[in-house]
């Protein structure tokens, strides 16, 4: 059967009905856990993005299976949300019905990708029986204090009517709606992710990880090596601290900064100043965090009256307030180093404060005010001649032993808001009684089920509170009427801990049973979309921390190694959105050419990491490739059954091939394992041509050798067109199936060649000379010559226009 859709069904039908996929417990000690980030379940059918996620990566895990590793391969539903509510409100089908149909549906298409995911470990997080767990986990931070309550200023989407976490504010937006965020003091749950900022950055030192992802948690982290160094206010016996780190500077404060919030602002502010005062803090209450930090925003800001006492030299200095100081920072209070800090230098030239310069550049090149780095000398005081970073020392030691100041480490990290005014997510297990407070929701009582007939309509408030049956309870305490919390969980709460569930789904005594995670993870390798960077993939880190510290799990971190794939634009080069009209769906690609053709093209047409604009030129020419490897097929069969005069033996002919066949094994097992599969295709491609030559080339033929590398082709193959080479291997005559063979292993020995040295020109000067194989073609000499680090120095940014191969002396490389 040539290969085509119809190949495809064939084999999806036979791998479920012979369970090919299916975890083994018992090997558990070869286990290897691959996870794909789970899907939202839109109301869409699947994309290309989804298949340029779970395709290659599908891709891999064949690939180890066929390496003798158990894989475990799990797929479920991050099913609770606020777009299936909005879909609610606009239509008036229930989040519930649209969420379990469009959950079926995308089963189906997963199952008809062809992904090796095995479907009894599924996960769908609106699901009492997961959500129950969800809601366990929360009363298990709240009995510790890492779940709390506090009123604070929190971020809001007007849009979504709801809070928002500052993770999900993207410059000023939501990161839902892209409507602009504004500021509201509410009331609302936390979760003390701040308690393990330090752990959450030093372990980023030990994962396989993305370089780009770890430093944008690092600075989403956000450490700061500093020290709190008291103030005296003067006349008044009032002390503040500000939070520095440059106290090497200390000698060029010349003015002090509170944030306009701070409660000491009303105790020191002079009956002169008070309205300017009240006015301003008026004034900055109405800004955003992020407006406030605006580097572009002129600065502002008003004297109080009062004035501070410098710690060492006692002079007086203005105490100001103004927004650029956040209350939330720090002590927020500031020591402004106008000579040396750009904002307080804005500030001083706009309000005529005194400018003192304390550090000197090294040289007079960078003479100039202000901002210095760390690295230049001091020139104030006692400590002139000191490099900064020692005098920072020296100067806080000095204080310190006056009780005047403390070394003192802040973090920009701020906790996990996770409460949501919102229906559809998992209700917050808590009551509220006016006699006993708070009180936990009682394990025995879990789940506290979200109510199915509810008014969705978004008000602002949890749409839960107009549900009398839902609100109204006894308090488990006292008896007494109480009422619950009308609030949700934030749907990054069910995605955090997702994945420790997979192994243990169907456990209804505990979330997970610990030995047998302890075995299961961490995650081996996760792939999904970078821009989960400081969301899900940090919450999922606290999230597992918190229960490895309350005893339920033994490791540290949830995914050793992490991979993101690119993303696959529209063909104008813009993200694929329905409004924009620009949305590729895989569905009549793999109508006319099969799943393994639009998978091989994903995989061979875009750098995984990458991705790109999507264009369909290639797509063809990788249908060809699949049809040709076909015939290639048909011709050896025929060759196999009608061999005419055979050796034993291995000539020229059998070493040439051998080495283009192991060649393609080193090659195809190395670029698939960093999932470079574009140069992994290209050197199955290469394998092909070097078997057709040896098909059409040589009469006299070794069948043993010949038929090992075809075998071998076709298992080289398996992982990336699966399907169609199940089929080739049924073909072939062999044992079912493909994936239960064994990943063919490189020989270096034949790998060996014997090498010429040859000269490299670029532009007809000769800039090198390499070693390359003596039997080489053009194409290899000329992709070593280019692939040459000291030759690409030279073809830096300039224009191959041509390059000849004079055969076993030199390269010339033509250049514009
Ligand atoms: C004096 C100074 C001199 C400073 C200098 C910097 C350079 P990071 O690295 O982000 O932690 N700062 C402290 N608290 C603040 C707050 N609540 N709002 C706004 N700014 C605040 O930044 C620490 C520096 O930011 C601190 O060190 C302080 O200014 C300022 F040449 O103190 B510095
Ligand atoms: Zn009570």
């Amino acid at each position: 059967m040539a290969y085509s859709v119809d190949v495809d069904r064939k084999w999806q039908k036979r791998w479920e009905e012979t369970k090919l996929y299916k975890f083994n417990p018992e090997n558990v000690d070869k286990k290897l856990y691959c996870l794909e980030m789970f899907s939202y379940p839109s109301g869409a059918k699947l994309h290309v993005g989804h298949w340029y996620n779970y395709g290659p990566t599908d891709s891999w895990a064949r690939m180890k299976r066929m390496q003798g590793y158990e894989v475990f391969h799990p797929m479920g539903f991050d099913a609770f949300g606020l777009p299936a509510e909005n879909y609610a409100i606009k239509t008036g089908i229930h989040p519930y019905d649209s969420t379990m149909e469009n959950i079926r549906t995308m089963e189906k298409q997963l199952r008809e990708m062809g992904a090796t995911f095995d479907w009894d470990y599924e996960v769908i997080t609106c699901l009492p029986e997961y959500y129950k767990w969800t809601q366990w986990i929360f009363l298990k931070l709240f009995e510790v204090g890492l779940a709390y309550r506090k009123k604070a200023p929190v971020n809001w989407c007007p849009s979504c009517q709801t809070v928002l976490a500052n993770e999900q504010v993207i410059d000023g937006k939501c990161e839902r709606c892209g409507t602009e965020v504004t500021k509201k003091d509410l009331t609302q749950w936390f979760f003390k992710i701040t308690a393990y900022a330090e752990e959450l950055l030093e372990k980023l030192d030990e994962l396989d990880w993305p370089e780009k992802t770890k430093i944008m948690q690092r600075n989403w982290i956000g450490k700061s090596d500093g020290a709190e160094i008291e103030f005296k206010v003067d006349g008044k016996d009032l002390t503040f601290k500000v939070f520095t780190t440059r106290a090497d500077t200390l000698y060029g404060a010349t003015y002090v900064v509170i944030a306009p919030e701070h409660e000491i602002v009303d105790l020191i502010t002079t009956e002169e100043y008070k309205q300017a005062v009240e006015e301003y803090k008026e004034y900055a209450r109405k800004q955003s965090e992020i407006e406030r930090l605006s580097t572009e925003k002129e600065k502002t800001g008003v004297f109080t009256g009062a004035y501070a006492i410098h710690p060492l030299t006692g002079e007086k200095l203005p105490i100001w307030i103004a927004d650029y100081v956040l209350a939330t920072y720090g002590t927020g209070c500031v020591m402004a180093v106008p000579a040396h800090d750009e904002r307080d230098y804005e500030f001083a030239t706009k309000y005529n404060l005194p400018i003192k310069r304390v550090i000197k550049g090294i040289g007079d090149i960078d003479d100039s005010l202000p901002f210095v780095e760390f690295g230049k000398l001091v020139d104030s005081g006692e400590f002139t001649g000191l490099k900064s970073e020692e005098a920072r020392i020296k100067i806080v030691e000095k204080l310190k032993q006056e009780g005047r100041a403390e070394f003192k480490v802040n973090y920009r990290l701020r906790d996990w808001l996770v409460s949501r005014q919102r229906y559809w997510g998992a209700p917050i297990p808590v009551i509220h009684c006016e006699r006993c407070g708070i009180v936990p929701v009682p394990e025995e009582d879990l789940p506290v089920l979200l109510p199915y007939d509810v008014e969705f309509a978004p008000t602002g408030e949890s749409p839960l509170k107009k549900h009398e049956g839902f609100m109204n309870v006894t308090c488990p305490k006292c008896g007494g009427k109480a009422l619950r919390d009308p609030d949700t969980l934030d749907t990054f709460v069910d995605s955090s801990w997702y994945f420790l569930r997979y192994p243990d789904n169907k456990n209804d005594k505990e979330p997970f049973n610990k030995e047998w995670i302890n075995k299961m993870l961490p995650v081996d390798k996760y792939v999904g979309g970078a821009e989960h960077a400081t969301m899900h993939l940090l919450y999922a880190r606290f999230v597992t921390k918190a229960l490895r510290d309350l005893g339920y799990l033994d490791f540290d971190e949830p995914f050793k190694s992490l991979v993101h794939q690119g993303t696959i634009l529209g063909p104008d080069g813009s993200r694929m959105s329905k409004s924009k009209g620009n949305v590729i769906s895989p569905d009549e690609y793999i109508k006319e050419y099969g799943s393994d053709v639009f998978r091989l093209y994903l995989m061979f047409g875009f750098a995984y990491s990458e991705g790109g604009p999507w264009n369909d030129d290639g797509i063809k020419a990788i249908s060809r490739f699949v049809n040709r490897v076909e015939r290639f097929i048909d011709k050896f069969i025929e060759t196999r059954n009608n061999p005419g005069k055979t050796k034993d033996e291995m000539g020229k002919d059998e070493n040439e091939l051998n080495y283009v066949r192991h060649y393609a094994i080193k090659g195809v097992t190395e670029d698939a394992e960093r999932f470079q599969f574009n140069t992994a295709i290209a050197r199955i491609m290469e394998l092909v041509n070097a078997l057709y030559k040896y098909e059409t080339d040589v009469e006299v033929k070794n069948i043993k050798f010949y038929e090992e590398v075809v075998t071998d082709l076709i298992r080289l193959l398996a992982p990336f067109a699966p399907h169609f080479s199940e089929e080739m291997w049924e073909k072939l005559g062999y044992e079912y199936s493909v994936f239960n063979q064994i990943w063919p292993k490189w020989d270096e020995k034949a790998l060996q060649r014997d090498v010429v040295e040859i000269a490299v020109q670029v532009n007809g000067k000769v800039r090198g000379r390499l070693e390359v194989p003596s039997n080489a073609t053009d194409e290899e000499v000329q992709r070593i010559a280019l692939s040459d680090d000291k030759i690409k120095s030279y073809l830096d940014g300039k224009e191959i226009k041509k390059v000849i191969v004079v055969k076993g002396r030199l390269v010339n490389i033509v250049v514009k």
